[in-house]
């Protein structure tokens, strides 16, 4: 018997702090979004969407303390959860309405209706919505949100934590790279002694690797899912399921465009060793 090879799909992160400016609430850097947009139509590969909270989900998020659960001392929680979905709807209608402006066929899928959390562990249900979407041709759009908790309470779900719940459960579609696109180069790194510290883009970095970067201090900005060193965390999980991750730059020219069609850019690449 002939063994069907699974479709190719890329998952591409767009990154809060790319579409959004974090200091400035429900603040949506328009150009920047419309650019990303553009650049995904065009290049018109089969892919997965994902994006962050940026300044819609992440200072509501941290205004309720959503991400500790459930806490009756928070005056308003409960309400602050249900706004913080809220906040992150809008965001998404806005870059869904940006693609079918264009006549662009896509779908927004709820991470808040799909998956669920038993405690510690997140259990992914109805994964073949977004696989049926895609055997459509539709491309679907899913981003940080609220997630709730069977043991009564809840907590937020990243974008990142999405795409490894995709890479790891998809069935009909095998995730051939991902791609997070961001407001810098990529990962950067220490480089030279302690006395003449200067840091560099680390445009390689080897998957065993992951545990032992000495990472360069950018600066923190509100996130309530953990910045750079969360998102290695993440990475880390991703190459277990054997993908490979590019960190590129949405800020510069065409970069998400070549990225989809796997042109060379100055990035940082996480190769499976
Ligand atoms: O920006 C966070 O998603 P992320 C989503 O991918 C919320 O970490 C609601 C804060």
């Amino acid at each position: 018997m002939k063994l069907k090879r699974k479709n190719e799909i890329l998952l591409l992160k767009l990154g809060g702090s790319l579409l959004t400016d974090k200091n400035k609430p429900f603040f949506i850097r328009e150009e920047v979004a419309k650019s990303t947009i553009q650049q995904i139509i065009n290049a018109n590969e089969k892919v997965i969407l994902i994006h962050g909270g940026g300044s819609f989900g992440h200072p509501l998020a941290k205004k309720y303390n959503i991400s500790k659960g459930l806490d009756k001392s928070i005056p308003n929680q409960i309400i602050g959860l249900t706004e913080t979905h809220q906040a992150m709807i809008k965001f998404n209608s806005y870059l869904v309405n940006l693609f079918l402006e264009r006549n662009y066929p896509v779908l927004s899928i709820q991470p808040s209706s799909i998956f669920i959390k038993d405690a510690e562990n997140i259990i992914a249900k109805s994964i073949d919505i977004i696989e049926t979407a895609l055997d459509l041709k539709i491309l679907p759009i899913l981003y940080g949100d609220i997630i709730f908790d069977k043991q009564g309470s809840f907590s937020i779900i990243s974008g990142d934590q999405i795409i490894s719940e995709l890479c790891e459960n998809l069935q009909k579609y095998c995730v051939s790279k991902v791609i997070f696109a961001i407001e810098t180069d990529g990962i950067f790194i220490n480089d030279g002694d302690s006395k003449d510290k200067n840091i560099k883009l680390a445009s390689k970095i080897f998957s065993s690797e992951l545990d032992d970067l000495d990472l360069a201090d950018l600066g923190k900005k509100i996130d309530v899912t953990g910045g750079i060193e969360g998102k290695i965390d993440f990475i880390k999980q991703i190459c277990k399921f054997n993908v490979p991750v590019q960190l590129i730059n949405g800020l510069k020219e065409n970069y998400i465009y070549n990225s989809l069609k796997n042109e060379k850019l100055i990035c940082t690449n996480i190769i499976i060793n």
